[in-house]
């Protein structure tokens, strides 16, 4: 071995090391959130390789010793020596951190900062990792390993325990990577497949024509195989997401263009809902904050509609142009863009801030819709749209005036308006708490056994109105959700303002029965439809309440769920009583602040929105006017308990 090579290597594994050192920088967490971007990270080159037309077939299998196959059928990582490095392409991939050729550029950020990161990443936190390379008629394979080194005191990380090898003749190309997660970096290796699930279903609508399959062999049931391949791309996505709804026209609207670097692909289509359901990705990646492009998009669909409507006489001369947001009533969108240089901001930094895309959105929009609206054979869905949209008009003026009345009432009866709320006495936002209560007797005990500094409670009467079914201004004058938002101060839709927030957490407490359980829904869909930035800034939390109290003379303690009651139990001894707490109301003051309340012994749960997309689907399935699919789908998904509620529903 020449000294040039030694040299070469010492500097490769100090670069993996690091990777090792501060996992967290690279793959965000060591959590589950982590382990899956080792997946991703090694997906997304494969899907770029399928993107350039260089693959047609990706495969994901899960083992069962929870390492992980990613295979595709693209030209195969280079096996030729790298001339500087002098070593194969293939070790240049999985050794250097950002080698390959779409990290060349330093800013090509391509997907966000978290994976995009190097194939090496996958190495560096994997226990052992296996390519196979099937080019020009051979295979060849390479094996690298994290090994424990007594010398050095620590773990080598992904080191080359074999040079590449020619192990023969092979037909086609393709390459495919076998890694098992190091369970010395990571708290658990177990993949989840229900989360692979979606997003591969996900990336296979963003990317159409691919086909995707995936493969859970711990699984033995049977059910452990899904292929996903959309030909029709983000009109099948559009489907898809409308499935549940009641569209206004056949045919889903779409185009596709390309400005100043930035390729852009639209889907649309109305529905007879009143909800904006507008969904984008850059470069695969969802854009949950929206940014740049959505605004080019917006501004672009309201002059397009709003120059058709005045030349057709939808708007007579002396009106006023229709507002942006009529023409989005009942829209559901997908916007999905590939571009360099992404820059990512916002607070979960899933907010497009490049200005190009603002640009090249609204030109290609302006040009590719404005082209389909004029078409006389898509009259029809102007007609529909543009009326859609003066009705929208007319509600708006309506929700308007019904706003200006609340804020009169407000600003005469000031506290008394939310007359049931018993605010806290400190003053700084940030620290205070809102607790949100199922029934004015449980709201009782809330009110009595809080700490008065900072929590404030808001008793709910009664179900509160579904809002899913509802126009704004329904909802606005409606008395329960007419408190929640002059509690919070925040305002509401397109008024939203979240520096006005009061309380930076609101918690959601409500019984844990099926009635509790409808309540904690319906509050979900009109946070998550009017204040979706309470949800994305992480203030919207729900409370758990204990399922049992259980006491034997001398002691009381509770349990939350059945595992902790049966410890429990077995601690207590022989002497206990079990009360299985039926509501809230079934507690005093005492109880309640000791179990629920408390910051010291409460627990609560964040509400985050992981997939914006099937959020808003499955909202729309569990509140929506169609009764078929809801019943459906609670019924495929019968273990319906609490926490699983949440999680289903997607938010
Ligand atoms: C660089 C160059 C070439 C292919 C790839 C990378 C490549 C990387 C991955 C990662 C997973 N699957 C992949 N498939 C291809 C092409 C070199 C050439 O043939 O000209």
């Amino acid at each position: 071995m020449g000294k040039a090579y030694r040299a070469n290597n010492i500097q490769v594994l100090e670069g993996l090391d690091a990777i090792r050192a501060r996992p967290g920088m690279y793959i965000g967490s060591t959590g589950q959130r982590g382990l899956h971007h080792l997946l991703w990270e090694l997906v997304d080159n494969a899907i770029d390789e399928a993107a350039n037309g260089f693959a047609t077939e990706i495969s994901v299998t899960l083992h069962e010793d929870n390492s992980v196959t990613v295979e595709d059928n693209g030209r195969g990582i280079p096996v030729d020596m790298h001339e500087a490095l002098k070593m194969p392409g293939v070790q240049v991939v999985f050794t250097q951190l950002h080698a390959g050729g779409k990290f060349n550029n330093e800013n090509y950020n391509y997907s966000g900062g978290l994976h995009g990161v190097g194939a090496s990443v996958v190495n560096a936190l994997s226990r052992w990792l296996e390519v196979e390379v099937r080019r020009e008629g051979r295979l060849y394979r390479q094996r690298f390993e994290s090994r424990y080194d007594p010398q050095l005191k620590k773990v080598v990380a992904g080191k080359p325990v074999t040079p590449l090898e020619d192990i023969g003749k092979a037909e086609g190309t393709g390459t495919k990577i076998r890694f098992r997660p190091d369970e010395r970096v990571f708290e658990d290796i177990r993949m989840n497949f229900d989360v692979i699930a979606k997003r591969l279903k996900e990336l296979a609508y963003l990317n159409g024509g691919v086909i995707i399959r995936l493969c859970d062999e711990r699984i033995k049931d049977g059910n452990n195989k899904r292929a996903f391949c959309y030909d029709g791309g983000l009109i099948d996505f559009v489907k898809y997401l409308n499935e549940d709804k009641n569209p206004i026209h056949p045919d889903i609207v779409y185009f596709e263009g390309e400005r100043e670097g930035v390729y852009a692909q639209v889907a649309i289509q109305y529905t007879d809902s009143y909800t904006e359901s507008i969904f984008s990705y850059v470069n695969n990646i969802p854009t949950t904050e929206g940014g740049t492009h959505e605004t080019g998009f917006k501004s672009a669909l309201t002059k397009v509609l709003n120059d058709y409507a005045r030349k057709n006489g939808y708007l007579k001369e002396k009106d006023t142009n229709l507002a942006g947001e009529d023409f989005r009533e009942g829209i559901t969108a997908v916007i999905s863009l590939k571009m360099h240089n992404v820059q990512f901001e916002g607070q979960t930094k899933t907010k497009l801030g490049n200005s190009e895309a603002r640009t090249a959105l609204e030109s290609i929009v302006s040009e590719q819709f404005g082209h389909y609206i004029e078409q006389p054979s898509n009259g029809e869905i102007a007609r529909i749209v543009i009326e859609k949209a003066i009705k929208a008009a007319k509600v708006r003026e309506a929700a308007r005036k019904a706003r200006e009345i609340m804020r009169k009432k407000d600003s005469l009866e000031g506290a008394s308006l939310v007359g049931k709320l018993a605010s806290c006495t400190g003053r700084d936002p940030r620290l205070n708490e809102l607790f949100i209560v199922e029934g004015d007797s449980a709201g009782g005990s809330a009110k009595q056994g809080r700490d008065r500094q900072f929590q404030a409670i808001l008793p709910l009467r009664g179900k509160p109105l579904n809002v899913e079914k509802k126009r704004l201004d329904q909802v606005l004058s409606n008395e329960e959700f007419g408190t929640i938002i002059t509690a919070l101060s925040t305002g509401i839709g397109e008024d939203f303002n979240i520096d006005n927030l009061k309380y930076h957490k609101v918690i959601i407490l409500s019984d844990a029965d099926q009635d509790g359980a409808h309540i904690r829904a319906i509050l979900l869909t009109f946070f998550f439809r009017y204040m979706k930035e309470l949800i994305t800034n992480g203030h919207l939390y729900i409370g758990l309440p204990p399922l049992y109290k259980v006491s034997n003379g001398t002691r009381v303690e509770y349990a939350y769920n059945d595992v902790e009651l049966k410890q429990l139990i077995k601690k207590m001894g022989k002497k206990y009583t079990v009360q299985r707490y039926k509501g809230l109301g079934e507690m005093n003051p005492e109880q309640l602040w000791e179990t629920t309340m408390d910051p010291k012994r409460r627990r609560i749960v964040q509400v985050t929105i992981e997939d914006a997309a099937e959020a808003d689907r499955l909202v729309t399935i569990l509140m929506g006017n169609k009764v078929e699919p809801r019943r459906e789908y609670i019924s495929t998904h019968a273990n319906f308990n609490k926490t699983d509620f949440f999680q289903e529903m997607g938010v």
